[in-house]
């Protein structure tokens, strides 16, 4: 209840903001970033969006949190396609605002404000919030693609793909979770998990990225398995927007 109060005066006086985490692939080039919500409490410090995402999903605060932060996402797009080409950027979709009827129209309406294309953009959705309703998971993807946004399954191989559908859904990447790249070097049925995805992924033409990769030699076991893109603390951790922005060429 509390921290529902605070949320509703952190929304009021907007104090949410983007951390960037960047994205590379194996020689260590940028190739985009994931915007991840961060949360400055005036007497708690740093919230974690693991403690107020879900609540903001349970009460629907999060369609309008989320509408005022990709404002604030396409601004920082405008000022990526400004200084270097081909640099994708990620925003993180809850259940609640991918199925938000207003969704597309709150998109379209952004990006059209800061001037932004939505090729450079993609659309991070949890493996479980597309399989939940994927009836609708598939209509929402066809008018999100159409409009030309990208769209990458989060999280993936911790919900319950249909292996049918995947070659139904119009997305790009598959981000394989965290969890199958922090045990990899211990666990032979991690390599195969992962072999497993790469090889699928390969086939269907989808790109993929590991997220969570600490260690350089996670990193060079993950290159072997063909994974394309790489995201964690071994080389980048979130960074404030400005230290993003000057990564760029
Ligand atoms: O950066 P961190 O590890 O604290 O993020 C924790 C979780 O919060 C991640 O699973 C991430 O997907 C989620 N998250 C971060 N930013 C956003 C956001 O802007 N919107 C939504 N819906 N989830 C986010
Ligand atoms: O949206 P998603 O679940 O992918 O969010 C990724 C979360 O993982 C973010 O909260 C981010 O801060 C965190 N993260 C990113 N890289 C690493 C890493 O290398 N190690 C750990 N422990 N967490 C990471
Ligand atoms: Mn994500
Ligand atoms: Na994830």
């Amino acid at each position: 209840i509390e921290m529902l109060e605070d949320l509703h005066d952190a929304i009021e006086q907007d104090s949410f903001y983007f951390c960037y985490q960047p994205k590379v692939d194996f020689e260590g080039n940028l190739c985009g970033a994931e915007a991840l919500i961060r949360w400055k409490h005036p007497v708690k410090g740093e919230v974690s969006p693991v403690e107020f995402i879900p609540i903001a999903e349970e009460t629907g605060l999060i369609v309008p949190l989320g509408h005022n932060m990709f404002k604030k996402f396409c601004k920082v797009v405008k000022q990526v396609e400004d200084k270097q080409r081909g640099i994708l950027m990620s925003y993180n979709l809850s259940g609640r605002q991918f199925l938000d009827p207003s969704l597309l129209d709150v998109l379209m309406g952004c990006i059209k404000e800061a001037g932004v294309s939505a090729d450079s953009i993609e659309l991070e959705i949890t493996e479980s919030t597309l399989m939940n309703d994927i009836e609708s998971a598939v209509q929402v993807l066809k008018e999100l693609t159409k409009h030309g946004f990208k769209v990458s399954i989060d999280d993936f191989g911790t919900g319950y793909s249909s292996l049918a559908y995947l070659k139904k859904l119009p997305i790009h990447t598959l981000k394989i979770d965290k969890s199958f790249v922090d045990d990899l070097l211990n666990d032979a049925d991690d390599i195969a998990i992962i072999s497993a995805i790469t090889n699928m992924a390969n086939a269907l033409g989808l790109t993929t990225v590991a997220e969570g990769v600490e260690v350089e030699q996670q990193a060079e076991k993950l290159h072997e398995l063909e994974i394309d893109m790489f995201q964690g603390y071994c080389f980048y951790k979130p960074l404030e927007e400005s230290a993003f922005l000057a990564l760029l060429k």
